[in-house]
């Protein structure tokens, strides 16, 4: 049987009355020892205020059957960026009164009231769902005063669209406060993804949203295995702070990560009162003897890997970063930041409801959030109830077992890792070249920099060629710990790489003259050819980190061919001399592709993709557990400008201001 992709509801405003009848009802029940209710699954959407999200899509209509042979659309979305306080009054008395919650218009994120940067007043932001091969056009305007901020569209390979890829001085120009921007790009790559500010700050304070490219059942290889492919079953986890990152900079050196949210909602617990405050969880309907995907994001800006697991269902993986793989049955998910798992979950379990549970890891250590798996039928979930408790308690507990670090190898278990099953007929004939036309190898560590002091920024006397730290070195006494690719920090230019290469002073890429110095902090760009088949190993050197590293490549899907962990500090010289005599394994059979790999600590990851995509891609460490120090990341130039498309007409342009300074 094939797959319903997609399952129509009815008009909302109509079901709307009938749904907060139907809770106002099991509210009532729920206090008469809460017999069995029938709930349907659209009544999960109401209950996150949905409502409005749905209004401002002007092309609800995006959101449908994706059938082979049908027209593709054009989607339109309007995105109002803005900051907006949660609990706000539109919470009425929630927390606190579940009617209300359900009723509310407000993000309540984990219910402590803080400043956000929304899409829409939205958290997450609002949902962009498409078919394969629509346009998207989404029209950004942006209220935050005083910032400038850029979406990318994470997943999306922007092929013969390069300037859409939304990465601030790279492709666009920043979008200013008070100033519109429209996104324009075919919706090529099907399956999972997500969008996001590429300010780091902004993603962590909110501006982040699921993003789904449905594909018909023919062109999806893993369509039999799910009846169900619902807009509800979308699950978005992020995790949350109490400050806002982008107006405290205290809060951006040291990172402290207060709750990790389900489609930004959960519950948070207290550290000193040891109290959790009640915010009613979501719940994720589903009907016996029916399968379902389920679509599964780690948005996190942060260093935050996800573990994910369902009482008393096994998980089958059908996807990870938006791409089918072999189905493969798991018991718990681990996602890094920026990956995305496509699970099918079949209820065929006793009529019950049952608990959905995350796990926070690194920097969102001893973080967790539950859901509930609710059946049809099933009495309502009360977490309050000891049985309920008990079972939520059991189910940690295996959880905590399974991964007490990520480097157990339980945690990331075997079947897991071959899951990514490609059919070899489908690897082209680069793909399964023994050696690559073109290999690059990238150190990557953390570094620790004494304190810099005014000599090292003295620049009084200097006109043109100044010493110019970045102020977070100098204003500091204690030593940095900065992580850096190859030792060199990521400088922005002042005008687009990709749209104005002309306007990008040469004097800021990386060259040998800035890498002698005490800190060298340049424009890194590698140059490739198009059309070559290219090896990266990403070395995750590890004598100043004890981390692995989530690395994203943009306008690419790649084949990860390998990756290990020595277990000791190395060096990249060390690996290179490895692989020069064959030593380091490539599975050029089966490998999964994948747009985020994980790179283990103290070890290596090889990834191959052949360079049909020009423009100026942004490779970038995904994870960070602090806005301070430009993170790691550098350009991957592929092609020369003659191989790019044209600048959209009418592009804007922008850059430095500044005259030539004549010394009598
Ligand atoms: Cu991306």
């Amino acid at each position: 049987m094939g797959a319903r992709c997609w399952k129509p509801g009815g008009p909302l405003l109509l079901v709307l009355p009938n749904v907060t009848a139907l809770l106002l009802l099991a509210g009532t029940f729920l206090m008469l020892n809460w017999p069995a209710i029938s709930i349907r699954p659209s009544a999960v959407k109401l209950s996150r205020g949905g409502v409005r999200m749905e209004q401002l899509e002007k092309s609800t209509s995006c959101s449908r059957p994706c059938l082979d042979g049908r027209k593709a659309k054009e989607c339109y979305f309007k995105f109002v960026l803005e900051p907006r306080l949660t609990v706000n009054r539109g919470c009425s008395k929630c927390p606190g009164n579940d009617t209300e919650c359900v009723e509310r218009h407000c993000s309540l994120a984990d219910g402590v009231q803080r400043v956000m940067l929304s899409v829409n007043g939205e958290l997450p932001g609002t949902a962009v769902r498409v078919c394969e091969g629509d346009i998207v056009v989404v029209d950004v305007t942006s209220h935050l005063r005083g910032l400038e901020t850029a979406l990318h569209w994470h997943g999306q390979l922007q092929r013969g669209s390069p300037y859409m890829d939304g990465v601030p001085m790279i492709t666009q120009c920043p979008i200013q406060s008070e100033t519109r921007f429209r996104y324009k790009f075919r919706a090529s790559n099907a399956g999972t993804h997500f969008y996001h500010s590429h300010y780091v700050s902004h993603h962590a304070d909110g501006i982040f949203g699921p993003f789904i490219v449905r594909q018909s059942p023919q062109r999806d290889p893993n369509s039999d295995l799910y009846d169900y492919d619902l807009d509800e079953h979308v699950l978005i986890v992020s995790p949350w702070s109490h400050k806002a990152l982008t107006y405290d900079l205290e809060s951006q050196e040291d990172i402290e990560v207060s709750s990790v949210l389900i489609n930004g909602e959960g519950s948070h617990f207290n550290p000193e009162s040891r109290t959790r405050n009640h915010i009613p969880k979501t719940r994720f309907l589903v009907k016996w003897g029916d399968r379902y995907r389920f679509r599964v994001i780690n948005a996190a800006s942060l260093d935050c890997p996800i573990q994910l697991q369902v009482e008393g269902h096994e998980l089958t993986i059908i996807a990870t970063d938006g791409v089918p793989v072999k189905p493969t049955t798991a018991s718990h998910l681990l996602l890094f930041p920026g990956e995305r798992y496509d699970i099918v979950i079949s209820a065929n379990q006793a009529i019950s409801s049952y608990w959905l549970m995350v796990i926070g890891h690194d920097q969102c250590k001893n973080l967790h959030q539950e859901a509930f798996l609710v059946y049809d039928g099933a009495i309502l979930p009360h977490e309050f109830n000891e049985a309920t408790k008990s079972s939520l308690n059991a189910l940690m507990a295996t959880m905590m077992k399974t991964c007490s670090s990520l480097s157990d190898a339980t945690c990331r278990p075997q079947e897991m890792k071959e899951l990514h099953k490609t059919d070899v007929q489908h690897l082209s004939a680069e793909q399964q070249k023994p050696h690559a036309d073109m290999k690059l190898y990238i150190p990557f560590d953390v570094y620790v920099y004494d304190a810099f002091d005014d000599k090292d920024v003295n620049f009084r006397f200097m006109l043109e060629e100044s010493i110019n730290y970045p102020s977070y070195l100098y204003n500091r006494k204690a030593p940095i710990r900065l992580p850096q690719v190859d030792r060199l920090t990521f400088k922005y230019p002042p005008s687009p790489l990709l749209s104005q290469p002309e306007s990008v002073p040469k004097g800021m890429l990386c060259s040998d003259d800035c890498r002698r110095r005490k800190f060298c902090e340049c424009l890194h760009v590698i140059h490739t050819p198009l059309n070559v088949t290219l090896d990266i190993v990403l070395v995750n050197e590890g004598h100043g980190s004890n981390h692995s590293s989530t690395f994203h490549l943009h306008g690419y899907n790649f084949l990860v061919l390998g990756s290990e962990s020595l277990g000791r500090p190395i060096d990249v010289a060390e690996i290179q001399l490895s692989d020069s005599h064959g030593l380091l394994s490539r599975n050029l059979v089966d490998a999964p592709r994948k747009d985020t790999v994980v790179v283990p600590s103290k070890g290596y990851a090889i990834i191959r993709l052949f360079t049909d995509n020009p423009g100026s891609w942004l490779f970038e460490a995904r994870s960070t557990s602090s806005v301070i120090g430009g993170g790691m990341q550098f350009i991957v130039q592929v092609g020369e400008q003659t191989h790019l498309p044209p600048v959209p007409s009418d592009f804007p342009r922008c850059g430095d201001h500044k005259k030539p300074i004549f010394v009598f």
